[in-house]
C-alpha cells in the first residue's frame, strides 16, 4: 500500500460498528455486508472528488490558503500533478474508497499551447493507469473544467464566440478520451458558465441551440470511438453563472427532450444544487428518477442559513434516507454512485480531516441505505401510497386513465354521484412513522 503521505493511517479504515468510539473508524459503512441482493459497496460506490479533496486548500473569496498539502509543494506544475496523483491513491485505498471523479485540468496542468495541454493530460492518465491497475480503484467519472478558464468567461459551449466554443469542444474532445482510457463509467456535463448574466447582450434562444449542438457532437464523438461509459448531465440553476441552462432535473429533462438528446443523456443530482434550485435534495432525485433519468449523485449539503454553494459533506441520516429511499426504488444507480463533491472547512486545516470528512459522509449514506431498505421492505410508505390512487385502478378512475370518458361523461357522473369524500393525506402520521425507523 503507499505510504508517504498518510502515515498515520497504516491500515483500510475498518468497520467498528455503531459502538465504536475510534474517529478513524466506520460505524455503519461496513462495505461487505448485504443489503437486501447487493453489498453496501456495490449499493453506494462510493467516489472521492479530485479537486475539493486534493486540491482545496481552504480559499474562499475572503481570504487565499488556509492550509498546505505537502502533495502540492512541487514547484514544477508536472511534478506537483504527480505527487498529487499518488496523494490521491494513498487516500482512496487508506478510505476504501472504489471510485473517484476529475475534472481534466485537476489531473494536469493546462501547458502553454493546446498541444502541450494534451500532452500533460495524457502523461497523467498514464500514471494514473498503472496506479489504478495498482490499487484496484476505478474512475466513476471524468469531466472537463469548462469554467475555470478567462476564455470562458461567456460560456463555454454557449459562448457568442464561435472560436471558444471550438476550444471547449477540443478540451471536451479530449477529456473523454482520457476518460475512456481509464475505463471511465460515466462522463459528465457541468455548464456552470452556460447560461447568462443579461438579456440586454444575449440571445437566449441561440445559447441554447449552440449547447445543443455542443451536446450532439459529443455525442457524435462518444459513437465514433466505441466510449461505453453514460454521458451525465448535472443540474444547477446559478453560481458561477447567474441563470444556468441546466437550472434542475426539470429544466434539463425539457431541455434534453426538445434538442433530440434525451435518449444519451441520464441526470447527475447534486444536494446542494437542489437546494440553490428552491427544491429538496429527494425532490430533484425523484423528478431524474421518474424519467427514467437518474443516473448518479454527487453527495453533498448546502447550509440552511447560507444561499450559496458551500459543498459541505453530507451528515443528515434524514436526508440520505429520503435519497435512499429513492434510489432503491429505481433499484440502484446502475454505472452511477455517490461522489463527495463536498469539501472540508477552511478550518479544518489537518489532511487528516479528509478521513473524517468522508468517513461521516459514508456512515451517513449507509445508514440511509440501511434505514431506507428497512422501511421498503416494511411497505410502510408504499402500501399507503398504492392505498392512496386506488381510486383509479377501478370504476371511473380506470375509465378515465384508459381514455373511456370524457368531459360530457364526467358531468353526468357526478351529477349522479354528487360531491367527492376526502380521505385524509396522514402526512404527520407518516412523518412520525419514518422518525420511528430513522431512530431506533
Ligand atoms: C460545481 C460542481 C462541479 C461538478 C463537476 O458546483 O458541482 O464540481 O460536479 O464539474
Ligand atoms: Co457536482
Amino acid at each position: 500500500m503507499l505510504n508517504k503521505y498518510f502515515p498515520k493511517i497504516t491500515k483500510p479504515i475498518p468497520y467498528e460498528g455503531k459502538n465504536s468510539k475510534n474517529p478513524f473508524a466506520f460505524r455503519y459503512y461496513n462495505k461487505d455486508q448485504r443489503v437486501g441482493s447487493k453489498t453496501m459497496a456495490e449499493h453506494l460506490r462510493f467516489s472521492v472528488a479530485y479537486w475539493h479533496s486534493l486540491l482545496g486548500n481552504g480559499s474562499d473569496m475572503f481570504g487565499g490558503p488556509s492550509f498546505e498539502r505537502a502533495w502540492r509543494q512541487p514547484s514544477d506544475p508536472m511534478d506537483r500533478s504527480k505527487a498529487t496523483l499518488e496523494a490521491a491513491f494513498e487516500f482512496f485505498q487508506k478510505l476504501g474508497v472504489e471510485y473517484y471523479c476529475f475534472h481534466d485540468r485537476d489531473i494536469a496542468p493546462e501547458g502553454d499551447n493546446f498541444s502541450q495541454s494534451i500532452k500533460n493530460l495524457q502523461t497523467i492518465v498514464g500514471l494514473a493507469k498503472g496506479m489504478q491497475k495498482e490499487t484496484g480503484v476505478k474512475l466513476l467519472w471524468g469531466t472537463a473544467n469548462l469554467f475555470g478558464s478567462p476564455i470562458y468567461s461567456q460560456g463555454a459551449g454557449t459562448s457568442p464566440n464561435a472560436h471558444v466554443m471550438a476550444h471547449a469542444a477540443a478540451q471536451v474532445k479530449n477529456a473523454i478520451d482520457a476518460t475512456k482510457e481509464l475505463a471511465g463509467e460515466n462522463y459528465v456535463f457541468w455548464g456552470g458558465r452556460e447560461g447568462y448574466e443579461t438579456l440586454l447582450n444575449t440571445d437566449l434562444k441561440r445559447e441554447q441551440e449552440q449547447m445543443a449542438r455542443f451536446l450532439h457532437m459529443a455525442v457524435d464523438y462518444k459513437r465514433k470511438i466505441g466510449f461505453k461509459g453514460q454521458f451525465l448531465i448535472e443540474p444547477k440553476p446559478k453560481e458561477p453563472t447567474k441563470h444556468q441552462y441546466d437550472t434542475d432535473a426539470a429544466t434539463t429533462l425539457y431541455f434534453l427532450n426538445e434538442y433530440d438528446l434525451i435518449d444519451h443523456f441520464k441526470l447527475n443530482i447534486e444536494a446542494n444544487h437542489a437546494t440553490l434550485a428552491g427544491h429538496s435534495f429527494e425532490h430533484e432525485l425523484a423528478v431524474a428518477s421518474a424519467a427514467g433519468k437518474l443516473g448518479s449523485v454527487d453527495a453533498n449539503r448546502g447550509d440552511q442559513l447560507l444561499g450559496w454553494d458551500t459543498d459541505q459533506f453530507p451528515t443528515d441520516i434524514y436526508s440520505a434516507t429520503l435519497a435512499m429511499m429513492v434510489v432503491l426504488g429505481q433499484n440502484g444507480l446502475g454505472k452511477g454512485g455517490f461522489n463527495f463533491d463536498a469539501k472540508v472547512r477552511r478550518s479544518s486545516n489537518d489532511p487528516y480531516d479528509l478521513f473524517h470528512a468522508h468517513i461521516g459522509g459514508m456512515d451517513a449514506f449507509a445508514r440511509g441505505l440501511l434505514i431506507a431498505h428497512e422501511i421498503m421492505q416494511d411497505k410502510v410508505f408504499s402500501k399507503f401510497i398504492e392505498e392512496r390512487y386506488s381510486s383509479f385502478d377501478s370504476g371511473i378512475g380506470a375509465k378515465i386513465m384508459a381514455g373511456k370518458v370524457g368531459f360530457r361523461d364526467l358531468e353526468q357522473w357526478i351529477i349522479k354521484e354528487g360531491k367527492p369524500e376526502l380521505e385524509s393525506g396522514r402526512q404527520e402520521m407518516l412523518e412520525n412513522i419514518l422518525n420511528s425507523y430513522i431512530s431506533h
